[in-house]
């Protein structure tokens, strides 16, 4: 009884009344064991669900040898079930522990005894055998497989950037630097300059990847290393890009709502997130509802935490805001024209939470090195980007889309670590 049992093993979700009278071998982690003297009742999980098995006679004695969450692999006959949760049941008929858990463990997987997520971080691979908390990984990858499928119906293509680089791309101080054979180098905030100069020869590309920013956030919606789409096209502007985003979330919650039912349904809380459009409001709108609630912002500030938190009280769900003043807008947003303290920018906001920031770039090589001056940066700091724009640079637009962030609504979690696997922040470097 080893690896030919395992290789024939039937998958939890997947036994139902056809196999009754047959035998079976499985394959599990021991959740729960129910001693009733003559009979016992087990509980055994795999990565599919969970199968109740009954043991009787010698077994019993057996099964009350093994440690909650070891590894067995059980042998034995389907049959009926009185139990309401199960199709069937496994008369267990053999027993074999393929590894033995410790007793106790640090944190109770089946989530009986709740944990604080510290704890449960310290321990994540044991906290993955709780079902709604591995659920949330497997929605992840379905939304990452269908956020491609979209975006290769839209013409992208996936690239791949460096992650270590050899100047401060984007400017600013929230990047890690580290020594890399004897020069300075840096891991990258985003692929932001890579992008564009990528629209030059591919025209359309999109990159999922994580990057890294030493910023000292303490909240519930910054890591230190988050994962982004973003996308780059060319020829698009500000409002094509807006409309890209808008049918990639609404089609990626559609798609995991109507299709991946088995894996969303053990959601107490269904996000009420699925809508037909997206609305559009702008920077100076905002600033007039926020005076309205008592917030007084003038024009240029940046909206606060305490003012997203208000304007999310009026838009709780999706929207964008555009419009952004140029001077809150990193040196690569075009003005807009004939008015330059405007940017052709915008950000997908859901409630307080920012989704996604993009918008138009400014593609004239001298008028780009202009803006890197007024934003205080060395134009030498830049050549190897700036040379690019002299070789016919496409007009070109993007954004980049905070994953992790929109798996916190699309989970309905309030903390961006409950959707990271292994979360980095500034306390937590481990495991
Ligand atoms: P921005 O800096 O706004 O834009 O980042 C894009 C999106 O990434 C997410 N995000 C984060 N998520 C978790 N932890 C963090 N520390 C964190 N920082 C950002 C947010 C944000 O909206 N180059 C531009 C994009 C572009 O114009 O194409 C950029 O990086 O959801």
């Amino acid at each position: 009884m080893q690896q030919d049992d395992i290789r024939d093993r039937i998958f939890a979700s997947t036994l139902n009344k056809d196999h009754i009278g047959k035998n079976a071998s499985l394959v599990g982690w021991l959740e729960d064991f129910r001693d009733m003297g003559k009979i016992g009742f087990v509980t055994i999980r795999d990565m599919t669900g969970n199968f109740q098995g009954v043991v009787v006679g010698e077994m019993l004695s057996e099964f009350r040898e093994v440690q909650r969450q070891s590894i067995i692999l059980v042998k034995g006959t389907i049959q009926e079930t009185r139990a309401e949760n199960f199709k069937v049941e496994v008369k267990i008929e053999k027993m074999k522990i393929l590894s033995t858990a410790v007793n106790p463990l640090p944190i109770d997987p089946t989530g009986r005894v709740k944990s604080l997520m510290d704890k449960r971080l310290d321990c994540r691979a044991l906290d993955l055998r709780n079902f709604r908390i591995s659920n949330i990984f497997r929605i992840r990858s379905s939304v990452l497989s269908l956020i491609r499928k979209f975006l290769y119906s839209k013409m992208f293509i996936e690239v791949n950037t460096p992650k270590i680089i050899g100047s401060a791309t984007e400017g600013g101080a929230d990047l890690f630097d580290f020594e890399y054979f004897s020069k300075k180098a840096y891991l990258a905030q985003s692929p932001q300059l890579y992008k564009e100069q990528l629209t030059l020869g591919l025209e359309r590309v999109f990159e999922i990847s994580p990057y890294f920013r030493a910023e000292p956030s303490h909240t519930v919606r910054h890591l230190s290393e988050f994962i982004s789409v973003d996308l780059e096209a060319a020829f698009l502007d500000y409002v094509d890009i807006m409309d890209i985003v808008q049918e990639l979330v609404i089609s990626t919650i559609n798609d995991l709502f109507v299709n991946h039912n088995e894996e969303i349904k053990h959601f107490e809380n269904k996000p009420a997130i699925m809508v037909d459009t997206i609305p559009r409001t702008t920077y100076q709108k905002c600033l007039d509802d926020l005076r309205g609630l008592g917030e007084k912002l003038e024009f240029g500030d940046d909206l606060s935490d305490p003012a997203l938190k208000k304007l999310g009280e009026i838009y709780p769900k999706f929207y964008f805001i555009t419009d952004w003043p140029t001077k809150l807008k990193p040196f690569y947003i075009l003005e807009q024209e004939n008015k330059c303290e405007l940017s052709k920018s915008f950000d997908l906001q859901y409630g307080y939470l920012e989704i996604v920031s993009g918008g138009t770039r400014e593609h004239d090589p001298e008028k780009l090195e202009n803006k890197l001056l007024e934003k205080g940066l060395n134009p030498k700091s830049f050549s190897d980007h700036l040379k690019t724009f002299e070789w016919g640079m496409p007009p070109h637009s993007g954004c980049g889309l905070g994953f992790d962030r929109l798996m916190m609504i699309l989970t309905n979690s309030s903390n961006i670590r409950e959707v990271v696997l292994y979360p980095r922040d500034t306390d937590r470097l481990t495991p």
